[in-house]
């Protein structure tokens, strides 16, 4: 019996391990992630970004460029999932695939001096 029960220990283990793979690839495979179709690229400065808005297109991929033209920043967009820091001479990709139309506000994650607070950002993701 002891044969036995090892070897059900072992089905277990690779099924915990293998299904979670399984399931990723049967997603992929039905849902391919798309590729950016396009490039918007956002300047953080003392206390404000530019550009301070952007519109997006429900379901396209694009992707942000961050950057800071004088001390860090960050630009964090919760309710899309934008969390990225903004360094001077340095390049911050994120990718973004907007699922919902609305506007998205956004501000500043990284303190970076007295106006820190008023920086905001929108994000209007429309049909
Ligand atoms: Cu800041």
């Amino acid at each position: 019996m002891k044969f036995a029960w090892k070897n059900i220990a072992l089905i277990s283990a690779v099924a915990l391990f293998a299904l979670p793979v399984m399931a990723q690839d049967g997603a992929s495979a039905t849902m391919p992630a798309a590729s950016p179709t396009r490039t918007i690229v956002i300047h953080a400065k003392k206390f404000a970004f530019d550009p301070a808005e952007i519109t997006l297109k429900k379901d396209e991929t694009v992707k942000l460029e961050l950057t800071s033209d004088d001390v860090e920043h960050s630009l964090v967009v919760p309710e899309l999932g934008i969390k990225g820091t903004m360094k001077k001479g340095e390049m911050t990709d994120v990718v973004v695939t907007p699922r919902e139309t609305g506007d998205f506000k956004g501000k500043c994650g990284k303190y970076c001096g007295i106006g820190h607070g008023k920086m905001h950002f929108v994000v209007h993701v429309v049909n």
